[in-house]
């Protein structure tokens, strides 16, 4: 399957529930603040619609404090979705309170039986093939699980090592455009990046490249003012937006939406 990886029309969301300020957070750092969490995802919604994308956004699940992150539970394709088996015990059962949503767009609605996990954030889709990258969240069963479904909807996939230090694949990377990734110096050379342009992020920079590709536009966290800079600089529209608060649990652009 060759497509363009990011010329979305739908985006599927989660509004984020109270008990999102107890979400999960390696570094056992302090709770995000929900207002400002709250802002966050706001903004993050107004951007994809601005955008052009259709976006669903699911009523909060106070038993779930990490639901707001649909990215993790599914993947989403224009031919299909599957759904997942996060490795976060706390997180299992979000997939049940997703599955209607994604029936309703995507007929074709495949899923993992385990005994493997994998979670969304670890899946990068570029325009020829899918990398899953191996991470304390997705393990090798599940990234083997997760090729074959991938190859009923006509994806291949490869599998890669998540970098050291970070919870997903694409805390490290992300897609400036078909050909280039943005990505922490540990994925330099990745070998499944092998073909297309690596940028690394700027010095200090490493949590900025988790940016998010929306058809024209990369999404970039607002404080990453040399990546931004860089990505302006080689023609790209670039926009900044603010997580600071999800970022106290772990979390980035790509996190708070599935797209297709
Ligand atoms: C978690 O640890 O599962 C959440 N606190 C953050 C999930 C971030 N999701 C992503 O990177 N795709």
């Amino acid at each position: 399957m060759t497509s363009v990886p990011y010329h979305f029309t739908h985006a599927l969301c989660r509004a984020p529930a109270a008990s999102a300020i107890h979400g999960i957070r390696a570094d056992g750092g302090p709770d995000p603040d929900f207002a400002g969490l709250a802002a966050e995802h706001s903004a993050y919604v107004a951007t994809l619609r601005d955008l052009g994308l259709t976006v669903d956004v699911l009523p909060p699940l106070d038993d779930f404090p990490d639901a707001l992150f649909t990215e993790d539970v599914a993947l989403t394709f224009p031919e299909g979705a599957i759904l997942l088996r996060p490795g976060a015990p706390s997180r299992a059962g979000e997939v049940e309170h997703i599955r209607a949503a994604l029936a309703v767009h995507h007929p074709q609605l495949l899923e993992m039986t385990g005994p493997g996990y994998a979670d969304g954030g670890d899946v990068l889709r570029l325009a020829d093939r899918v990398i899953i990258g191996l991470s304390d969240r997705t393990d090798r069963t599940g990234a083997a699980e997760l090729a074959q479904l991938l190859g009923k909807l006509g994806y291949r996939a490869e599998i890669a090592e998540a970098p050291p230090g970070v919870l997903h694949f694409k805390t490290g990377c992300g897609l400036i455009d078909e050909n280039t990734i943005l990505a922490v110096p540990e994925l330099a050379s990745c070998p499944q990046f092998v073909g297309l342009e690596v940028v690394l992020t700027p010095l200090g920079e490493n949590p900025a490249a988790n940016i998010l590709r929306i058809r024209n536009t990369v999404l970039v966290g607002d404080r990453w003012l040399a990546t931004r800079a860089m990505l302006n600089a080689r023609g790209i529209d670039a926009r900044a937006l603010p997580t600071d608060q999800i970022a106290h649990i772990d979390a980035g652009l790509s996190c708070m939406s599935l797209r297709w």
